[in-house]
């Protein structure tokens, strides 16, 4: 028998100019526009994903990635399974900001620590002074040990295309998992803790890699 089709929200998070639109556009209608028309309010993209069998329908959700329009991400964030946060590898500002948005998501989301999957986009300018792969995995090997599941991180590159499939495919697939578990992981951690957030401020960067 077919699977019922089931619904997943996902946000996409992350500082602006990162590419939370470009890396939906290039998920969704694979292309890039090369100019930048920052995100005001919020748009939704629907992915259909095929997975094992699951029928499943990706609501992505874009938002501003501008401090101060919390206030607008607010509403948008309540009931979602998931998220997609995302840092520049070439802006090292916006990869220390990543605690700040896991932090605002898992607070205001209603279900506090749900999936989520850390994306290093516009692999394709990497230079010497790119936020390095490694400083990021062991960023990501940090969250995941607070947190007490796997926090997987991706490299993408909205324009040319390569690890962005992978990566909201990998969001799409630990939502299933964790709704068919049918709670939030990991009840021991409460999402308004803001002690053990801040205690997960990514590593310090290499000041060669500034
Ligand atoms: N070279 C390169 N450029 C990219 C990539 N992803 C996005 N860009 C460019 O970066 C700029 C910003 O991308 P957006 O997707 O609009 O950024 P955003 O995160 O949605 O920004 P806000 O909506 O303001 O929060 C645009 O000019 C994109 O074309 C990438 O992977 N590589
Ligand atoms: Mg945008």
């Amino acid at each position: 028998m077919k699977n019922k089709r089931t619904y997943y929200k996902a946000m996409v998070l992350g500082d602006f100019s990162v590419g939370k639109t470009a890396l939906i556009d290039r998920c969704i209608n694979n292309e890039l526009k090369k100019i930048y028309f920052p995100s005001l309010g919020c748009n939704m993209e629907v992915k259909d994903v095929n997975l094992d069998g699951y029928e499943t329908l990706a609501i992505l959700f874009d938002v501003s990635g501008v401090q101060s329009l919390l206030p607008l991400r607010k509403k948008y964030y309540p009931n979602s399974d998931g998220a997609l946060v995302v840092f520049d590898i070439t802006r090292s500002k916006t990869f220390n900001n990543i605690p700040n948005w896991i932090e605002e998501f898992f607070n205001n989301n209603g279900r506090g620590i749900v999936p989520i999957v850390l994306v290093g986009n516009k692999s394709d300018l990497r230079d010497e002074n790119s936020i390095t792969t490694e400083s990021a995995l062991e960023y990501a090997t940090e969250l995941s040990k607070w947190a007490g599941f796997e926090i997987p991180y991706f490299e993408t590159s909205a324009l040319d295309g390569s690890g962005v499939e992978e990566a909201f495919l990998t969001l799409v697939k630990n939502m299933i998992i964790q709704k068919q578990k049918g709670k939030h992981p990991p009840e021991k951690q409460q999402a308004n803790n803001k002690k053990s957030m801040i205690q997960l401020k990514p590593p310090t960067i290499n000041k060669d890699h500034n």
